[in-house]
């Protein structure tokens, strides 16, 4: 069984991690295809990356039975993590992330490396890390703090209670919660929109954004003014203006 399934539709890369009977549990093999899956994702002709579960959940994080009665090197094991959430966080196109059911561990990590998370009314989310005396890793300890603030971002870390869909919500953790029989239906929806935009200036934002993270004011403004240089030279900028002017709906390439 492939533990990655990968389909691809109208500009639409959809990553299914597939490991059901263990609610996606993350093995290594799964994280370098999962990783490899994301360097393909670089062509043109994807313009939105879902990631999702099959099954009855999003993910529950590593596999606690891969290195079972091991002593592992938690340095080493952590590249295949460190490979995967870069490749989200770096991919220069919207990832969506639509969890339902668990989000666990570093399953959680992933999502929030993702661009958005739309999650399910179903969904429960918890870092559950701490609760086999393990520290938040696979970039959580990077993302966590800055959607939810350092107080409620210790909280979450130190005492792994599950968070329901909507209280993932009033903290800011999803963008959207979508009820079930819905749910597959919004996550096509919205990644067809994105599908459908100035793939390259999304790109641009996701970097800029990014890059705002560890930068002052003074840095911003010069790196959005040298990013400008480039959305504005796209033919999708040409193609915004020229429809503003004709008072029609954009046809943007991604280019
Ligand atoms: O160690 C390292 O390599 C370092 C890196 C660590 C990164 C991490 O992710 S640490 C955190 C690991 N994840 C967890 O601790 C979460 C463990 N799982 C759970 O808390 C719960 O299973 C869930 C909240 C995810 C879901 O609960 P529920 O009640 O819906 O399902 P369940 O009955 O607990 O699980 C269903 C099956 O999946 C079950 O198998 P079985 O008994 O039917 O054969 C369960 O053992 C299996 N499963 C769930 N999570 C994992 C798993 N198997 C392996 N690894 C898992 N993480």
């Amino acid at each position: 069984m492939e533990v990655l399934l990968r389909e691809q539709n109208n500009g639409i890369l959809t990553l299914t991690l597939n490991r059901p009977e263990a609610i996606n549990a993350l093995t290594t093999e799964m994280l370098r295809e999962l990783s490899k899956a994301l360097k393909e994702a670089a062509a043109p002709e994807v313009r939105v990356v879902v990631l999702r579960g099959a099954g009855r959940g999003f993910c529950s994080g590593q596999d606690l039975r891969e290195f079972e009665g091991q002593r592992i090197s938690y340095k080493n094991h952590l590249r295949n993590y460190r490979s995967v959430v870069e490749g989200l966080a770096g991919l220069e196109k919207p990832v969506i992330a639509a969890i339902h059911g668990a989000a666990a561990g570093a399953g959680l990590s992933l999502a929030l490396a993702c661009d958005l998370r739309i999650a399910s009314s179903d969904a429960v989310l918890t870092t559950g890390f701490s609760r086999i005396g393990l520290i938040p890793d696979a970039g959580m300890n990077y993302h966590l703090p800055r959607m939810v603030g350092y107080a409620k971002a210790f909280e979450l870390a130190v005492l792994s209670e599950r968070l329901k869909a909507e209280q993932a919500l009033a903290l800011g953790l999803v963008n959207r919660v979508v009820p079930v029989e819905a749910f597959a239906e919004e996550v096509a929806r919205l990644a067809g929109e994105l599908a459908q935009g100035p793939t390259k200036t999304y790109g641009l934002i996701k970097r800029a954004l990014r890059r705002s993270a560890g930068a002052s004011l003074e840095e911003m403004l010069e790196y959005e003014a040298l990013l400008q240089e480039v959305a504005g030279r796209t033919e999708d900028h040409q193609e915004g203006v020229q429809a503003f002017y004709e008072k029609r709906p954009p046809r943007f390439q991604g280019r």
